[in-house]
This record gives structure tokens, sequence and C-alpha cells, in this order.
């Protein structure tokens, strides 16, 4: 692959273990497809099968942030995939792990890419403790593929393999989930990503640049533990993409001028308003399909409620460093009791020391708001993740959770991916700081006179004789 990369933030490894269908002995092919594992919670390189005939026409194949694309192998015509449904670590944040359910090694599971027509089969193992299904999201298929326990399938035992097999028939984004089980499965991170590039040439498919895919998808971890609740329905406290959180969720980097696609689906319980500064968007394709071009206008923020999938469209026309986040602020903070108490404007310096005898560990939190929170770095609890972190080059972000950049370059190279680095500002073109010693002193109005003028006409209640209450 040619692809430039930062090796600190991609891998390759998922394309080294791709089998071309010429290498794979007919024995081989009645045996499994190898079921690839990822160890890496690192964004992968963009995966695109090596040298196989019949993959279609060549595609912008896309990047899954903190994720990767799981290689399939061509049997008989038929794009076979391995999915592993098991236990995994996932490391949400760096040093933060998580133990969660998922698939092949990670939380999301791979995204499966496809090209709209393709012949798909998908051998499901299950090495959970209990049964599953994958339901695949949106999709076109038979009823008997459709992955709903009890109504469309028995479930799949723990142990025990199932395969799925239908046509990709719609272009599109779609998401893969267990329908057994739901409420636990999902809350332990059992989720993937699903692309079917179009086949031709569509109306109302543009070809774009850089093409992005992530789950929005919530834990509910107590600081300290290591394993979710999974009966938690609104009260999660951890915001992630991807099961990742800011400042572990890789930026969004485009060329000056290239068409960008994003991809989000969304998996949590409540609604997640996406938000990206800088530049206009149109949501270009939902659940259902492309949308009508005439349907489209421009935005900066999309709601992307439960269950949905949105997908969005820009020109990066902008250089710099634009924050990209979920616009309800709790979902852009990190581990956090909830019974954090509102203290700005209470002076309690009196109660610190007896508190302090009694909890060595108390600390007055946020009598000023509660931005110093992202400098204090407190003492936390093993495994725990800050509350507001990363920093920027002009200090703390202040933000967790639902948080990356969008990073705009005029030098970035066409397929590159790696981070460019903090925004170089041309000078002038900064915030800045002004001296005010020389301003004159603020004024107020003085309050409003109590005798109104001759002409008005003034009604004054009658039983309150006292003086107007003015502004104290
Ligand atoms: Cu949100």
């Amino acid at each position: 692959m040619s692809t430039p990369l930062n090796r600190r933030h991609f891998f390759a490894g998922a394309a080294a273990t791709a089998v071309a269908a010429a290498s794979v002995s007919r024995v081989a092919l009645a045996a499994l497809p190898e079921a690839v594992q990822q160890t890496s919670a690192d964004t992968a390189a963009p995966w695109l099968p090596p040298g196989v005939t019949g993959a279609g026409r060549p595609y912008n194949p896309v990047v899954t942030l903190n994720g990767w694309t799981l290689p399939w192998r061509l049997n008989n015509g038929v794009k076979e995939f391995h999915l592993v449904a098991e236990p995994v670590v996932r490391e949400v944040a760096p040093g933060f792990m998580v133990n969660m359910w998922g698939y092949n090694g990670q939380s999301p599971g791979p995204t499966i890419e496809v090209v709209e027509g393709d012949r798909v089969r998908l051998y499901v193992t299950n090495r959970l403790p209990e049964h599953t299904t994958i339901h695949w999201h949106g999709q076109r298929l038979p009823n008997g593929m459709d992955g709903v326990g009890g109504l469309n399938q028995p479930a799949i035992p723990a142990g025990k393999t199932f395969v799925y097999e239908f046509t990709a028939r719609r272009p599109g984004t779609f998401m893969y989930h267990p329908h057994a089980d739901e409420m636990v499965q999902m809350a332990m991170g059992m989720m993937g990503f699903w692309v079917t590039h179009p086949r031709q040439k569509h109306p109302l498919i543009d070809e774009v640049q850089r093409d992005y895919c992530f789950l929005l998808n919530a834990f509910d971890v107590e600081p300290g533990s290591m394993t979710p609740q999974v009966n938690t329905m609104l009260e999660q406290n951890i915001w992630a993409w991807n099961s990742r959180v800011f400042p572990g969720i890789t930026p969004l980097v485009a060329r000056l001028g290239e068409r960008v696609r994003v991809r989000v689906g969304n998996l949590t319980m409540t609604n997640h308003p996406i938000h990206i500064h800088g530049v206009e968007f149109e949501v270009s394709g939902t659940d259902g399909g492309p949308t009508p071009k005439g349907s489209r206008w421009p935005e900066v923020t999309t709601d992307v409620a439960v269950g949905q999938m949105r997908q969005i469209e820009f020109v990066a026309d902008e250089p710099g460093d634009w924050a990209m986040h979920c616009h309800k602020s709790h979902h852009t903070m990190g581990a956090m009791g909830h019974s954090v108490p509102t203290m700005i404007g209470a002076d309690h310096r009196g109660l610190v020391k007896p508190l302090q005898r009694a909890s060595p560990d108390y600390m007055v939190m946020g009598e000023r708001g509660m931005a110093d929170m992202g400098e204090m770095q407190m003492e936390l609890p093993a495994n725990t993740f800050p509350m507001m972190t990363g920093t920027g080059p002009y200090g703390p972000i202040e933000m967790g959770g639902m948080f990356t950049t969008l990073k705009v370059r005029a030098d970035q190279k066409a397929g590159d991916y790696s981070d460019p680095g903090a925004y170089a500002m041309p000078a002038g073109t900064q915030a800045r700081l002004v001296d005010t010693s020389t301003a004159p002193t603020a004024t107020r109005p003085a309050p409003a006179t109590p005798n109104p003028p001759a002409n008005a006409t003034v009604r004054k209640p009658a039983a309150d004789a006292s003086p107007a209450h003015g502004h104290h």
C-alpha cells in the first residue's frame, strides 16, 4: 500500500492478513475463512482488496475512526467474512481499559465494506457466555437473514457458528448489532459499521476524497472499575465515538479543497447533535439511502437520533484545526459522579479544612466554574480517565468524550491520513489579549428617577407605598 502513514496512528496489519482468492486451495475454501483479529485501538489505514478480481469498480475506501475494515476472501464469487463475537478489552483512552464484548478483538467490531450487488457470506462464531445474533441494520435482505433472535432465527448458542448470506442490494451506510439480549450486549459494546459502495456512478452519491465513519456509543463504568453497568438506561458516564473518548479519538484530516464525507451511526440511548466548526455541511444520506439533492440544505449541526445513521458532506475549504463534537455539553465530559453539586459563587473555603480531616482527598470543586478541572489533574481512582482533558497549543481544551478535531491543511498530501500536528495560524488572525490600562472606567447608568416626566401617565399599585424596586 502506497498510502503514507504515520505509524503512531495507523497500522496496516489487516491488509497483510488478507487472503487473495487465487492463493486459497479448494480444500481451504471448504473450511471457514480466517477470523482476522485486531489488537490495536488505533485507526487502521484504508483497506482495499489486494489484487482480487471481481471486487467491482474501484472505490474510495472508508476510514473507520479508531477502527478497521474486515478483510474478506473470495469464494466462487462470494465475499466471505468471519466475525467472532467475544469478550474484549478495549482501550477507551490511552491507559484506560474497559472490559467489553465485541467482535474480532475490538469494540466496535470491524467495518464491513462491500460493493452494491456483492454476494456476501458472513460466518458468526459465538464465544460469548450467552447466545447472540447479528441484525444487519438497514439492509434489504431475505427475512430469515435479518437476525432477530426468536423471530427470524433461533439465537446462536454459546460456542456455535451460524452463517448469514445475502446480496448487498442497495448502496449506503449501515450498522450491525445483536438482536438477542440487546440491552446487555449493546451496553457491553457489541456493534459495527457497514458501508456498501455504489457499483456505478450514482446520481445522488458524489465522489469524495475522504470518507470517514464512526458509531456513537455510551457506557457506564464506575470510576475505578473496568466493566460497564449494563442496566443503565440514560446516565452513562462515557460518551464515546467507536468506544473511544477524546483525546483518544483520531482527528479527521483533509487536504484543503477536498470533498469529505462523514458517516455517523447512533447506537446509544439518546440523540447526539453532531457539530462541526469552520464549514457548512449537507446531509447527503440517511439510514434509508442517499437524500434527493433538492432536499439538502446547509447546516453546521445535525441531530443523530437513536438508531439512526447520517451521512454528511462538505468541502474542506478553510484551513485550521476545527473542533468537531456532540453539542450536548455533558457528552464532551469524561467520567464524573452524578452527584457533583454546583458550587459556582459559593464560598465554602471555611469548610475545606474540616472536610479534609475527614476525607484527605476532598477538593474544592468548581466555585469559579469547572474550568479549573482541566488544569488540576485531580487524584482519581485507578483506571479512570480525567473528566476534561486534552491539551492544545494554547492550554487545556477542557473537553472529553465525544470530541475530536477536523484538521484541514493546504499541504496535506492526497490519501495521507497522518496527523499534521497543530495548525500554524497566520500572523494577526488569532484572538488576543488587549491592553485595558488606559480604558475608561466602566460606568452604569444611574437608577431611573422616581419622579416621572410631567407628561407620563403612571399607574401605581394602590396597596404598596414602598419606593420603586431598583437595581441592587
Ligand atoms: Cu451527545
